[in-house]
C-alpha cells in the first residue's frame, strides 16, 4: 500500500510538469500564461502561431500522462486496477494542479489523451478521432475537448468495460477526469454559450 502511495506521488510529480511553459521557455516565446486564454495547454500556445511549439506541447503533455502510468506497470507488475486508476487520476491532476505552478495548471485535455493511451490505445484512437470531427466542424478546441471528455467514458463501457477484462475503477477514473474537464472548462462554456469563444486558427473573434 505504501509502495502504491509512493506511485500515485510518483505520477501526480510527472502530471505537474507543465510542457506548455517548458516548451515556450525553451523556444523563446512568451509563458502562455500571459496570452489569449492564460492557460498552459498546446492550444494556447498555438495561439503564437508558432505550430511545433503547440505541437510539442502537445506531444508532451500527453506523453507525461502515458509515461506515469506505464512506470506504475514497470515499478508494479500487476498492480491493482484500483492503484492504476489512482496513478492515472494522479498524473492527471498533477496537470491541472501543477506544484511547480503554484497550482495553477492546465484543463488537462493533452493529459488525459495520454492516460487513454496507456490505458487501451484503441480507446485514444476513437476519442481523438472524436476530438478531430468536432475541431474540424467546429473549429473550437474547447467544444472538441468537451465532447471528447463526455465520449471517452461512454466508450470505455461499450468497448472493454463490458468485456471479460473489464476494470472498473479505470471506468470511474476516465468518469472522474471527464468531470474535472468540464470544470476546468468552465470559463471556454460561457464563452461557447455567448458566442465569444476564439476559433482555432482564426486569430482572434471578440
Ligand atoms: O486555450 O482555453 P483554451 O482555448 O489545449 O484551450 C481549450 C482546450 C485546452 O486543451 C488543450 C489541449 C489540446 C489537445 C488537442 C488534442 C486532444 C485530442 C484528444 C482529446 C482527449 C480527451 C480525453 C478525455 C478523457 C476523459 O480544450
Amino acid at each position: 500500500l505504501a509502495f502504491t502511495a509512493a506511485l500515485v506521488l510518483l505520477a501526480y510529480l510527472i502530471g505537474s510538469v507543465p510542457f506548455a511553459v517548458v516548451v515556450s521557455k525553451l523556444m523563446g516565446l512568451q509563458d502562455p500564461r500571459s496570452y489569449g486564454s492564460k492557460n498552459p495547454g498546446a492550444t494556447n500556445v498555438l495561439r503564437t502561431g508558432n505550430k511545433t511549439a503547440a505541437a510539442l506541447t502537445l506531444l508532451g503533455d500527453a506523453a507525461k500522462g502515458w509515461f506515469a502510468i506505464w512506470l506504475a506497470e514497470k515499478l508494479a507488475p500487476g498492480i491493482a486496477p484500483v492503484g492504476l486508476a489512482l496513478v492515472a487520476l494522479a498524473a492527471f491532476v498533477g496537470h491541472l494542479y501543477p506544484i511547480f505552478l503554484r497550482f495553477k495548471g492546465g484543463k488537462g485535455v493533452a493529459t488525459a489523451l495520454g492516460v487513454l493511451v496507456a490505458i487501451q490505445p484503441w480507446l485514444a484512437v476513437a476519442t481523438a478521432a472524436t476530438w478531430l470531427i468536432i475541431a474540424v466542424f467546429f473549429r473550437y478546441s474547447s467544444l472538441a475537448s468537451l465532447v471528447a471528455a463526455f465520449f471517452a467514458p461512454v466508450y470505455y463501457v461499450f468497448g472493454s468495460g463490458l468485456a471479460w477484462h473489464a476494470k472498473p475503477a479505470l471506468g470511474v477514473a476516465l468518469a472522474v477526469i471527464g468531470v474535472l474537464l468540464f470544470y476546468r472548462h468552465r470559463a471556454n462554456i460561457a464563452r461557447l454559450v455567448q458566442g465569444t469563444e476564439s476559433k482555432i486558427g482564426g486569430g482572434k473573434k471578440k
